[in-house]
C-alpha cells in the first residue's frame, strides 16, 4: 500500500487525480543504465512510472519538447510522468546521454 500511496502523491503532483477506476499506469524500469522497455506503447491517459533501480540518479528528459523533464530521480526512487497527446516521446538521461528510450501514446 505504500507504493500505491506514493503513486497517488506523484499523480496528484502532475495533476492526475487518483480514482481507483481511472488509475492506469505502466512502469518503465531503469536498471543497469538502461530504460526497460526502451519503447513503451501506452494508451492515452496512462501515467508512466519510471522506477530507478540503480543506486545512482537518472533523469527522463525529452529529446524535443512534449513533456516535463523529470529532473533527477534518485537511486531507488520513482517518478510518474504524464504524456498527454498522441505521438512519440523520445527521451534520454541528461546525466548519461547514452541512455535513451521512447514512449508512444496511442488511442
Ligand atoms: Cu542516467
Amino acid at each position: 500500500m505504500r507504493t500505491l500511496a506514493a503513486i497517488a502523491v506523484l499523480l496528484s503532483l502532475i495533476g492526475l487525480p487518483l480514482q481507483a477506476k481511472q488509475l492506469k499506469t505502466k512502469t518503465i524500469i531503469i536498471e543497469a543504465f538502461q530504460f526497460n522497455p526502451s519503447l513503451l506503447v501506452v494508451k492515452q491517459g496512462t501515467a508512466v512510472i519510471f522506477e530507478n533501480r540503480d543506486g545512482t540518479p537518472h533523469t527522463v528528459s525529452p529529446d524535443n519538447a512534449g513533456f516535463v523533464d523529470s529532473g533527477r530521480i534518485a537511486g531507488h526512487e520513482r517518478k510518474a510522468i504524464a504524456f498527454k497527446a498522441l505521438g512519440d516521446y523520445p527521451y534520454h538521461c541528461a546525466i548519461h546521454p547514452s541512455m535513451m528510450g521512447k514512449v508512444r501514446v496511442v488511442k
